[in-house]
């Protein structure tokens, strides 16, 4: 119970920029003191029938007692993965990763070049594009980089935020390549990008005939620059990387153009001192959100909630382990299941009190089933490097409701 033991009416000077969160309906702060004695600031909210509220405005806004923002470094930022509900990734949460920053790019100058071992090399402006039969599609897009350990105090969006997703509208490759005409002798396109990076990628012409779409909208509105405004690759399934951003060129060839991006970078060590190329597929991965650090629980029922996915098809089966791995049970996952997506789970669990490890693993279409990070160092060995880890994340319940991640390390 908390006990009211000061009001202060309508003293802005008194308010700090904590209480003023709640907005303009805030019109006093009370001093509480709370069961174990703490005196604590409160904003009291004045009664919301009694007076008009604001006015329909020109663009929505988040509840200022929202505060889920990514976590951005010099190179990128993640997605809040564990404030999440549903599938869909707001798009102004959607993660980032820029090689060389975001570029501004005016949508009427720019312009998309398609030329090599095509029939009829084109030249098309973002408003060609739009003239053609357009596809919409939910899929992720995640980094071959996204994993992370190393503390317990780590969030779903410190270790794994760098996958999002959205629904995203354009023109299907194979509708491109039929309009220039893709010649039978060409299996490979160079995709790059007008950024300061002029980042490149060699990508099997297959891919493109398969489920490639050049991008120009993500959910429902013009892709946002951080996403590669106006126009984007996007490949589903495939390594964030190949989703070439700001796409301004196609070049069509009968072999790869081996650029740094796939010869310095995004190659990982498998045995024997090799190392492996072009190794475009997501694999299936899961994480459990709720519960998860920084959040607490309390004894009782709790519907465990989490994201599975996989690059390689539809996910379809989740297992959760509430008793450190010893025991698994199927979740339930929530409808949509699509094809190369984010697929929600869930899975009820009555929490008594006591210690232990909750734990979550995908299976795909194909039968692959998610690893745990020692079997993935026993298949590839210890200068696997930093991609396409996609281990199972444990987290640990602490006595008092604590959650914590359970971090393993595989150097
Ligand atoms: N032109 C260009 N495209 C790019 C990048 C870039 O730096 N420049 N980054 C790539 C990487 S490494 C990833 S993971 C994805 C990230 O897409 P997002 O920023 O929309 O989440 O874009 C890819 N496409
Ligand atoms: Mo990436």
């Amino acid at each position: 119970m908390e006990k009211i033991i000061e009001i202060t009416q309508n003293s802005p000077k008194k308010i700090s920029r904590r209480t003023l969160l709640g907005g303009t309906a805030t019109v006093a702060v009370a001093i509480v003191q709370s069961a174990s004695g703490k005196s604590i600031q409160k904003a009291i909210v004045e009664d919301p029938t009694k007076q008009v509220g604001n006015l329909a405005g020109e663009i929505g806004t988040r509840s200022s007692f929202v505060k889920s923002v990514k976590k951005p470094s010099d190179i990128s930022s993640r997605s809040p993965l564990q404030d999440f509900y549903g599938m869909i990734t707001p798009s102004d949460l959607h993660f980032e990763r820029h090689h060389a920053g975001i570029p501004a790019i005016d949508p009427n100058a720019h312009e998309l070049l398609i030329h090599g071992l095509v029939e009829k090399p084109l030249i098309l402006k973002v408003a060609d594009l739009k003239r053609f039969p357009s596809v919409s599609r939910i899929a992720f897009i995640e980094c071959s980089g996204n994993f992370r350990t190393g503390k317990e105090e780590m969030s779903p969006q410190e270790i794994c935020g760098l996958t999002s997703q959205s629904e995203w509208t354009g023109v299907k490759l194979s509708t491109i390549f039929r309009e220039v005409g893709v010649k039978p002798n060409a299996t490979w396109f160079l995709a790059e990008g007008g950024d300061a990076a002029i980042m490149t990628r060699s990508i099997p012409v297959q891919k493109g005939w398969d489920d490639g779409i050049i991008a120009y909208a993500q959910n429902g509105e013009a892709i946002r620059p951080e996403q590669g405004f106006p126009i984007r690759l996007f490949l589903p399934g495939w390594e964030g990387n190949t989703s070439v951003k700001w796409l301004r060129r196609l070049e069509l060839s009968d072999q790869p153009y081996m650029t740094r991006e796939e010869t310095s970078k995004y190659t990982e060590g498998i045995k024997d001192g090799k190392i492996r190329m072009f190794s475009f597929d997501i694999d299936a991965r899961s994480i459990i959100t709720f519960p998860s650090f920084p959040q607490h629980i309390e004894k009782g029922w709790i519907e465990i909630r989490g994201l599975a996915w996989s690059g390689r098809g539809k996910v379809i089966k989740v297992e959760v382990s509430t008793d450190a791995g010893k025991n698994w049970q199927i979740a339930q996952l929530n409808e949509p299941i699509l094809d190369k997506a984010h697929v929600q789970f869930r899975h009820l669990w009555q929490w008594k009190g006591e210690e232990t490890e909750l734990l979550s693993r995908v299976t795909d279409e194909t039968g692959y089933t998610q690893p745990t990070l020692k079997q993935l160092v026993e298949a590839r060995g210890s200068d696997m490097g930093g991609y396409h880890l996609n281990p199972i994340t444990a987290w640990q319940i602490k006595k008092d409701g604590k959650v914590l991640f359970k971090p393993e390390s595989f150097r």
